[in-house]
């Protein structure tokens, strides 16, 4: 466990099997996490998807998750939830998957290691990341070890193509 109580951003994607449902039951599991609790919980997404398009569209959304776990303990229980999801993990760089937990930011840590890097490789660059995560934290800023490379969310999300994602509103 972790010293200090952290705020995490996670990013959850899905594109095959109900993909609406499986990213509303992975919110449920989440909710279930030892020493965490779920803040914020942005709308869900429909996007088009990044790298191969010979897969359906997606459905993202972020979540912002107070925890007492560390940084890996909090991976694990993430790859668990992929797993029980029925996450099949294959070759195909950026293919269709059932359900993708990414640890976007873990509180203001920065982290290289061999299972995880932090801030997520991807999140400036993802419309699908940072649109949700401007919708439940603009004010945020991006860790950096150079103060003034610090970038807000605001900033990030406002300069960046939509690429028609649609807010999904749901019944
Ligand atoms: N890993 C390292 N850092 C992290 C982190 N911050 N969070 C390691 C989570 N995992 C992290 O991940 C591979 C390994 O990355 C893990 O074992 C972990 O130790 P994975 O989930 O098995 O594989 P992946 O998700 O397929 O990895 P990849 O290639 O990074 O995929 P991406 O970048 O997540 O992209 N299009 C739309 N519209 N929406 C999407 O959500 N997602 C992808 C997947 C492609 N296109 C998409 C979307
Ligand atoms: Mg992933």
């Amino acid at each position: 466990m972790h010293p200090l109580t952290t705020i995490a951003y996670i990013g959850l994607g899905s594109n095959l099997v109900e993909p609406i449902k499986q990213v509303q039951d992975a919110i449920e599991e989440i909710k279930k996490l030892a020493h965490s609790h779920i803040i914020n919980v942005s709308s869900l997404y429909l996007s088009k998807p990044m790298g191969p398009q010979d897969q359906d569209d997606y459905v993202n959304a972020v979540l912002a998750l107070e925890t007492k776990l560390a940084p890996l303990e909090l991976l694990d229980a993430l790859q668990s939830i992929e797993n029980k999801a029925g996450r099949v993990r294959k070759e195909n760089r950026w293919g269709a998957r059932i359900l993708d937990l990414d640890i976007i930011l873990f509180g203001n840590e920065i982290i290289n290691t061999e299972r995880l890097i932090v801030p997520h490789y991807g999140m400036k660059t993802r419309e699908f990341v940072l649109l949700p995560l401007a919708e439940i934290a603009a004010d945020l800023m991006l860790p950096s070890s150079v103060a003034a490379d610090r970038q807000s969310i605001k900033f990030l999300s406002q300069n960046i193509a939509n690429n028609a994602m649609v807010k999904l509103t749901l019944s």
